[in-house]
This record gives structure tokens, C-alpha cells and sequence, in this order.
């Protein structure tokens, strides 16, 4: 049947009316229903070894766009609906967007289930279905609040499954149901699921903010993700969704295994299971004790397992690696203690190294270990980060298991970062070297030829300017707030976190703030956007928000700053602000601490979509340095070795990092005292501002006073060489050029290759 025929069948059975009638929501739920009917009759991908991965978060943003692009239909839907004098991108708008996810892991997930599709292998997501999702943020008070993110409708990209696993907890008993969402690929014909776990009965929504009953484990397990952890029902709360999680994910496995004709001890054979961080590490001794359950032996038991998971790592924060007491688990899965127990005993009998074993002497089970040593594989996600892990943070592991340690370089799909968010720079790319780039993203290479082309290289300004007039709009639109669309655009949207230096970033607002009240005007308007949710939790990362809050009011009300300098923060930043802000950058900001970002993926969506990095050497920074060119990216700052030294206390004098020593330059002590100046006290809450000025001047964890100057001379070049607009349009067209290593169909290939091997098995 025709599109405008099958749309019009479901129209007039739904609603009564032909599509033309429908309003905007009328015609988005048809769309919805279409689309998801069409992915979910695709078969899956023919069944060699099959991938499960398992994540805690999958940060999928709307889908509607991102399907009807892997159907094939995108192009005949949107003609379509013009033809209606209707337009997709305002139809869109009406799908919420789930919060599945906080950040970069959680969005990395989402980029591999669309590449794992789009290549056609076998491989599902196992995760959980949070009814609340992470929270929204608004506004208020020059304050982040946090509300529930109430994301599932009526109609929804869930299809129920009718499948359900009971979960066993310490003294009673839950039902997981299973959701699946539909992953069409691209470019095939199949469909793999992502599949999300659910309570069976879900609590309704709280009535203030995201305050909840954390010991109400049957309802609101699935209810939030990442509860509040600052506290013990908090914390115990994410171990209980853990354990759901991963249970119910080993069960579904175990079946889909049987029914495929395969005994248990073959499983390794069959099945590969890629752990997202430790989120899901108890994966490993549950399925350890379902197949002891079913017969196997426990040497039978570990021996397949451990061939059969591979652990990937995110970071290297020492505070963000989980380390739960053994009374926890006691608690929420008592089954598992004596697994977890015997595993600790094999790895101390082998290898007395207290560093390397599971229980330490408090008795609190180190996750990350327990895939080390259970595991078959450990990648870290970018050069940098996989040699860290290596040398510092990992060593005494890499030292028993080298052959286990490589490195995945992060990617990311550029079907939704490219195709989808940017369609005038996709034409353009198109026009220049055709469309074979979207399987082959290597030949992006060939826009290289088109660096002296002056009708491409002011096309592609032209094409930047047009998103920067989308963006103005959209923030007029939705938070009054007037841009000036002919200023540098200089974003910095991730998780508010102190390592990746947001505080910082603050610091050059403030810089330029007092040189242009002191009546030096800069060569041209600059505006510094943020986005970002802080953990509700995280104090500080709090303070960092009032104060870039606080600094949008104080430029507002200045009428002789404002011309040439405007700062401002979108609100509840989350996939669809990334979509719209990221074609529209100018300066992508990407200066966490050298050593402490594992990779970054937000930097290599930027490049894609021609801004220009300025960055430390972190992460996937270095790699994205060394295609580029120095010419056509700005580092600065300290070097991640010099960063290690520095936290082992090993300077010549045998000191670690003074933050004082720094403050004391006069260029920088004015910087950061102004957070406590008259006219910021004016505005803002001093209690919040001057505990965040001691804590810059008196520890500065991540040392942003270490290079603020270097970061603020980086940034004054990288304005002024914005104004010869030829030469910057060259930078930009290098940067999507290069872009395409940073496919995630790149990495996914990698992975499938030395890990995954997903076409061997029956
Ligand atoms: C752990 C324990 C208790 C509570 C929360 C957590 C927790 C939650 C989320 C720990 C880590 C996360 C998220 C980490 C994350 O997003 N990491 C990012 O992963 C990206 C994909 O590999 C990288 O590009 C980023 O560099 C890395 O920060």
C-alpha cells in the first residue's frame, strides 16, 4: 500500500478523519504507530554468536526522525506532509523526548544500538524502563529544581512483550516485564530490540518534585534513574535496580538460547555480553548461579561465563567506580554472596595482591575487578584513556592480563548527528562528493578537495549562519532569551561536572566581562552557551549552575556589555537542545583536566557539524588533534601526565597541586574574587557563591586555576581567527572531513572484530 494510503487508513480508524484533518499530535501518534508497526514486523538479523548489551542507561532521544530515516521514509513522509502544507520537523516536536540516560555512556549506548542495526548484526539492548526517567530541570531563582520526566504516553515506542521473568530479592520475590523498542537498521532490512524491564505495577507519579519512597522497591524500582545515591535506601535503591536489571536480562538469554536449540555449556559459544560500565557487572555471578541451577558445574559455570562477558570502562575517577558493601548484596540478592565469595577466593589463591582482589578488607565488593578477572575483555574508549588504564589506573590488572586490554575509540552515529540534525550541511556535503559517505564515512575525506573552493567554503558559512538563526529562534521561543546571531557561538553542553570545567569556562565569561567594563572592546560579540543537568545531589556542581545563572543577569542588565558579550544556560538540556545547538556551534568547548575525560563523544558530534575544538589534550581531544592538524584545532592547558604527577604529590619539591599559588597571580585572583564582588552578591545567593569561590581558591580539585590563563589566550586566538571568515570556513571543512572516523559504525566494526565475532557460532 502507498504512504499517503496507509496514513489515511489509520487516520480515519483512530481518529475518524483524513490525515489533513488531524492536528499536530493527531498526526504525530499516526506516524508513531506507523513507523513503529514497520519496525516491529522486521525480522532480526540472521543469528551467528548474538550480542546482549547491557546498560543502566540508553539515552535514545525522540525516535520518530531517527526511524523513519532507517525506514527509508523520512524523505517521502516529509514530502508528504508538505504537500498537507504540514511540516515533519513541527510534527516531531509533539514526541516526548525518555530521559533514559544522564550523559555521554547512556547516549554512547544509543549511537551502538542504531550502528549494530545499521550493519545488520545481531545484537539487543538489555536495560530498564524508568517511568520518570532522569529528571527535568528547570529554572528558578537562578537555580536548577528538579521534576519528574513522565515520558510514556498512551502510545509509545513500547511494544509490551508478554514475556516476564520473576527476579529474586532477598525475601520476596518481582516480576520483571519486558518491554522491547524496535531498532530498525539502515540500510537492511532488519530489526534488533532494545529490550527494558519493567515493575509490574509502576508507581504513579510523585506530587513534589522527585521526592519518592526509595524503600518501596515493588513500585518504584523502575520509577527514576539513579536515585539519589547520596544516601544508604538511595544507594541500596540502585542495587536492587541492578540486580533486576540483570537478572531478568541473564533469564531472557538463557531462554532465547534454549529456544535457538543450544545447550547451556555451549553458551559462550552463542552469546556475548558487553558490560557498559560496572552498572551491570552482577550479570556475571548471576548467570554463574542460573546455570549452576541448571546443571552445570561451577567450574562449567565460570568457565562460560568468563568467555562469554567483556567489560568496557568509562572512567577513571577513582570516586565514580563502584565499590558496594557485601552487606548490600546480602541484602537485595543473598544468592549471590557466596558466588561472589568464591570468586574472591579463586582470584586471592591465585594472585596475593591485595590490589587486584574482588573483596577488599572492608568487605566491599570492587565491580570493575570482578569483570576484570571474569571477563574475557577490557576496553577503555579512547587512546589516552585505554593507555591510562594500562599504565595508572588498571596496571596491576594489565600486568596479569595483557592480552585482555584494548582500546574502542568512541564514535558516534552520524545518521542522527549529521543526516538527521543538519539536513542543509548534509546537502551541501552531498552536492560536493555524493552520498556513498553514509555507509563509507572514511569518504568524508574527499571534502579535502574542496578547501580553496570559495562557493563551498561560503556555502558551508552560509549553512552555519542559517542554524545559529534557528537557534536564536528556538531560545526566544522557549526561554526569552535574545540572542545576537551574528556573535561567535561558543558551546559547552555535558553533565555538569567539576572535571570537565564548566567553572572554568565561567571564568573566561568573567574575564571578558570586566575587560570590556574597563572599556577594552573585544575584535567582535561573543556568546558562551551552556547546557546542563547537575546531580541532584552534587553540591557543588549546583553552585556552578547559579553561578553561570547569575552571570546571564548580571551581562542582561549591562548595557555596555551586552553588545559584546551574552551568556546563557538552555534549560533541562537533553538529546533534542543537542540536536539544535550542536549544528549551530561555532567553538566547541571541550577543556576537562587532562587524564580525567575518557573520551568525550559531544567533541567528535561537533567536528561533524563544522565547529572547531578547543580542548585540552583529554581524551578522544588527542585523537581528533592528530587527524585534524594543529592548524584546525585549539589546545591548550596541561599535559594528562603532568596532571598524574601532579596528584601523586610528585613535583620537584615534592608537593602536589596549591590552587593558592595560582590565585595569586593578579590576572587570575580578580577572576575568581569576583564571584564574591558586590555585584554578584547583588544578584546572587551568597551562601552558594562564596562557598564555591573558597573551594576554587582552596582546593580546585581539577585544577582550573592550574590553566585558565592558557585556556583564555586559546580562546581570545580562536576569536580573532573567526574573523578571517574564509580561513575559519577551511577549519570547519577539515573538521567534517576527518569527522567520519568518528563514526560509531567505525568502532561498532571494531568492536565486532576483536571482540564481539559475531558472525561465527550457528
Ligand atoms: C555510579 C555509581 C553510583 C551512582 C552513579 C554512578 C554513575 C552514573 C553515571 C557513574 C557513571 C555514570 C556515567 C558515566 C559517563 O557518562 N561516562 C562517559 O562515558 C562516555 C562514553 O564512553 C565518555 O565519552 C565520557 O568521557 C565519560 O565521561
Amino acid at each position: 500500500m502507498e504512504l499517503n494510503e496507509q496514513l489515511f487508513q489509520l487516520t480515519q480508524e483512530r481518529f475518524g478523519r483524513s490525515p489533513d484533518q488531524c492536528d499536530d499530535h493527531q498526526l504525530y501518534e499516526a506516524l508513531l504507530l506507523l513507523t513503529c508497526r514497520m519496525a516491529k514486523e522486521r525480522p532480526a538479523p540472521e543469528t551467528g554468536r548474538k550480542l546482549y548489551y547491557f546498560s543502566a542507561e540508553f539515552l535514545i532521544g525522540k525516535l520518530l526522525s531517527n526511524n523513519l530515516l532507517a525506514l527509508g521514509l523520512h524523505e517521502p513522509v516529509g514530502k508528504l506532509l508538505a504537500s498537507m502544507g504540514r511540516d515533519l520537523g513541527v510534527i516531531e516536536s509533539m514526541e516526548p523526548e525518555p530521559s533514559l540516560g544522564n550523559g555521554g555512556l547512556g547516549r554512547l549506548a544509543a549511537c551502538f544500538l542504531d550502528s549494530i542495526a545499521a550493519l545488520g548484526l545481531p545484537g539487543d539492548g538489555v536495560g530498564l524502563n524508568y517511568h520518570y526517567g532522569l529528571f527535568q530541570q528547570k529554572f528558578s531563582q537562578n537555580k536548577q529544581q528538579e521534576e519528574p520526566n513522565p515520558w510514556i504516553e498512551e502510545d509509545s515506542w513500547l511494544i509490551p512483550t508478554g514475556k516476564t521473568f520473576s527476579v529474586p530479592f532477598g525475601g520476596f520475590e518481582l516480576n520483571a516485564v519486558l518491554y522491547d523498542i524496535a531498532v530498525p537498521g539502515a540500510y537492511n532490512q532488519y530489526a534488533n530490540r532494545l529490550h527494558l524491564f519493567d515493575v509490574e505495577q509502576p508507581a504513579a507519579q510523585p506530587w513534589v518534585g522527585i521526592d519518592f519512597d526509595k524503600g518501596d522497591i515493588v513500585h518504584n524500582l523502575t520509577s527514576f534513574l539513579y536515585p539519589d545515591d547520596s544516601d544508604d535506601p538511595g544507594r541500596l535503591l540502585r542495587v536492587y535496580q541492578q540486580y533486576f536489571m540483570v537478572s531478568a536480562g541473564a533469564q531472557l538469554i538463557l531462554q532465547e538460547l534454549e529456544e535457538r536449540g543450544f545447550a547451556l555449556k555451549e553458551l559462550a559459544d552463542h552469546v556475548v555480553i558487553q558490560i557498559n560500565d560496572t552498572h551491570p557487572s552482577m550479570v556475571i555471578p548471576e548467570l554463574i548461579r542460573l546455570l549452576t541451577q541448571r546443571g552445570l558445574t561451577l567450574d562449567e559455570a565460570v568457565d562460560q561465563v568468563s568467555r562469554t562477558c567483556a567489560y568496557t570502562n568509562h572512567t577513571i575517577l577513582a570516586e565514580a567506580l563502584e565499590k558496594w558493601p557485601l552487606a548490600f548484596i546480602e541484602k537485595v540478592a543473598p544468592q549471590l554472596v557466596p558466588i561472589i565469595q568464591e570468586l574472591d577466593r579463586r582470584v586471592k589463591a591465585a594472585h596475593p595482591d591485595p590490589k587486584v582482589s574482588i573483596l577488599d578488607g572492608s568487605n566491599r565488593v570492587h565491580m570493575a575487578h570482578m569483570d576484570i578477572h571474569y571477563g574475557f575483555s577490557v576496553n577503555g574508549v579512547a587512546a589516552l584513556h585505554t593507555e591510562i588504564l594500562k599504565n595508572s589506573e588498571l596496571k596491576p590488572f594489565y600486568d596479569l592480563y595483557p592480552q585482555k586490554f584494548n582500546n574502542k575509540t568512541n564514535g558516534v552515529t552520524l545518521r542522527r548527528w549529521l543526516e538527521a540534525c543538519n539536513p542543509g550541511l548534509t546537502a551541501l556535503v552531498d552536492d560536493c562528493i555524493g552520498p556513498k559517505w553514509r555507509q563509507d564515512p572514511d569518504q568524508l575525506e574527499k571534502l579535502l578537495d574542496y578547501q580553496t573552493d570559495g562557493v563551498v567554503l561560503d556555502r558551508l558559512l552560509a549553512v552555519k549562519q542559517n542554524s545559529k538563526d534557528l537557534l536564536c529562534r528556538l531560545l526566544w521561543a522557549k526561554q526569552h532569551i535574545e540572542l545576537d546571531p551574528q556573535s561567535v557561538f561558543d558551546i559547552q553542553v555535558k553533565r555538569l561536572h567539576e572535571y570537565k570545567r564548566q567553572q572554568m569556562n565561567a571564568l573566561y565569561v568573567i574575564h571578558k566581562y570586566l575587560e570590556i567594563q574597563a572599556g577594552h572592546i573585544p575584535e567582535r560579540p561573543v556568546t558562551v552557551l551552556f547546557g546542563a543537568k547537575a546531580a541532584p545531589a552534587y553540591v557543588m556542581a549546583k553552585h556552578i549552575i547559579h553561578l553561570i545563572l547569575c552571570l546571564h543577569e548580571l551581562i542582561e542588565r549591562s548595557p555596555q556589555v551586552r553588545p559584546w558579550l551574552r551568556v546563557a544556560m538552555v534549560e533541562n538540556y537533553n538529546v533534542t537542545w543537542a540536536e539544535r545547538l550542536i549544528p549551530a556551534c561555532d567553538i566547541s568547548e571541550q577543556i576537562s583536566l587532562a587524564s580525567k575525560e575518557a573520551s568525550g563523544t559531544g567533541n567528535m558530534k561537533f567536528m561533524a557539524n563544522g565547529a572547531v575544538t578547543l580542548g585540552t589534550l583529554d581524551g578522544a581531544n588527542v585523537e581528533i588533534a592528530q587527524l585534524v592538524g594543529q592548524d584546525n584545532i585549539y589546545t591548550f592547558g596541561a599535559h594528562s601526565d603532568d596532571v598524574i604527577r601532579l596528584y601523586k604529590g610528585n613535583r620537584p619539591d615534592g608537593r602536589g597541586y596549591d590552587p593558592l599559588q595560582y590565585y595569586h597571580s593578579p590576572s587570575v585572583e580578580r577572576l575568581v574574587d569576583f564571584l564574591v564582588s558586590p555585584e554578584m552578591l547583588a544578584i546572587g545567593d551568597p551562601a552558594c557563591l562564596s562557598a564555591l569561590w573558597r573551594d576554587m581558591k582552596n582546593k580546585d580539585w581539577f585544577m582550573a586555576l592550574l590553566d585558565v590563563e592558557a585556556y583564555i589566550a586559546a580562546k581570545d586566538q580562536a576569536v580573532h581567527d573567526y574573523g578571517d571568515r574564509r580561513s575559519w570556513a577551511k577549519k570547519m571543512l577539515v573538521n567534517i572531513a576527518k569527522a567520519g572516523y568518528f563514526s560509531s559504525d567505525r568502532t561498532i566494526r571494531q568492536y565486532n572484530q576483536d571482540i564481539w565475532h559475531l558472525s561465527e557460532g550457528k
